[in-house]
């Protein structure tokens, strides 16, 4: 196994202009007229959204946020524990885990608040993990297959988000959650502790040719995100004693660390161009939502509260 350390935080003006601007790669070309600056200067067509969960106002809801951290709205408002939220492709809905009359379920609303929906009740299978496929159509999710009796294990579950078609991808005794669909929805990335440790694997979107990819026995290696472009997979991991981010090449090649402070770093998640990377970093003793370029370059706090900003999803928000 070959891994490259590559820990490089250089804070850069190139962040603070696509945070502002977008996910528009034309954006950083070099402007040379009145006319392209103008052109530079206009909202970015499509605009990107940022999903987290927080505490901060009193028990755990849900957040959506612009990318560079202003307009932060809670858009679950509920009294009980709202979890694990993530994007459906174009940003016009939420799919996340709530606890809703003592029962555990996989709920789904639109990104207002509005139209809430239970997809997957708590029953037999104890949701968790939701992540939408990016034609639309369907949710993978982690859940207990049968978790009242004693030899429960975390499987992978695919559901159409009509609530038909539930499938159980993965059959196997040890802990098996963070699911992920590839952008061409092909393949899943989840992790499992079949090995003895957390791993990233993969497998067909069909649940066959299940492949560990991080084949890291030392470490725990946390929540896998795709790049867009399907090329990448980001990660982080405890390998060097403490948290960080990481990506590698889809067949699991050339591990790459982009952070190195002693904060603990959780589940990254690309941005819609696939040039940045947000993620948790308890950096300044509560959580906090933190952006940084794919490169490991130009490490930015998007969040500052002293509660707990976590679980990041990023998305581009359809006209
Ligand atoms: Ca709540
Ligand atoms: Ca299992
Ligand atoms: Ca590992
Ligand atoms: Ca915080």
């Amino acid at each position: 196994m070959m891994v490259l350390r590559n820990c490089r935080i250089i804070a850069t003006s190139i962040l603070g202009l696509l945070l502002i601007f977008g996910c528009n790669d034309n954006r950083l070309a070099p402007v040379q007229t009145q006319d392209q600056a103008t052109l530079a200067m206009k909202p970015p067509e499509h605009p990107t959204k940022i999903v987290f969960k927080s505490n901060r106002d009193g028990n755990l809801e849900i957040y959506t946020m612009n990318a560079d951290g202003t307009e932060q709205t809670n858009v679950t408002n509920y009294a009980g524990p709202d979890e694990a939220p993530c994007w459906s492709p174009g940003g016009q809905k939420i799919a996340f885990i709530s606890n809703r009359d003592d029962e555990w379920g996989l709920y789904i609303q639109n990104a207002d608040g509005t139209g809430l929906t239970c997809l997957v009740p708590e029953g037999e299978f104890l949701p968790w993990y939701p992540h939408w496929s990016a034609d639309g159509e369907k949710i993978v999710f982690a859940g207990f297959y049968d978790y009242e009796t004693p030899d429960q294990n975390n499987e992978i579950f695919v559901i159409n988000v009509d609530g038909t078609g539930l499938t159980r991808l993965t059959y196997n005794p040890a802990s098996d959650g963070a699911p992920c669909w590839s952008p061409n929805g092909r393949k899943i990335a989840f992790l499992s502790t079949r090995d003895g440790n957390s791993e990233v694997y993969v497998m067909n979107a069909d649940g066959t040719e299940q492949t560990n990819l991080t084949n890291c026995e030392e470490a725990d290696d946390g929540r896998p995100d795709w790049s867009p472009d399907g090329k990448k997979i980001a990660f982080d991991s405890n390998r060097y004693g403490r948290n960080e981010i990481f990506v590698m090449n889809a067949d699991g090649s050339e591990q790459i660390c982009l952070t190195d402070n002693p904060a603990r770093k959780r589940r990254a998640a690309w941005s819609p161009c696939g040039k940045m990377i947000a993620f948790e970093s308890y950096r300044s003793g509560d959580s906090e939502i933190y952006v940084i370029n794919a490169d490991g370059t130009g490490q930015t706090q998007i969040t500052d509260n002293s509660s707990n900003e976590t679980w990041v999803d990023w998305v581009r928000v359809d006209n």
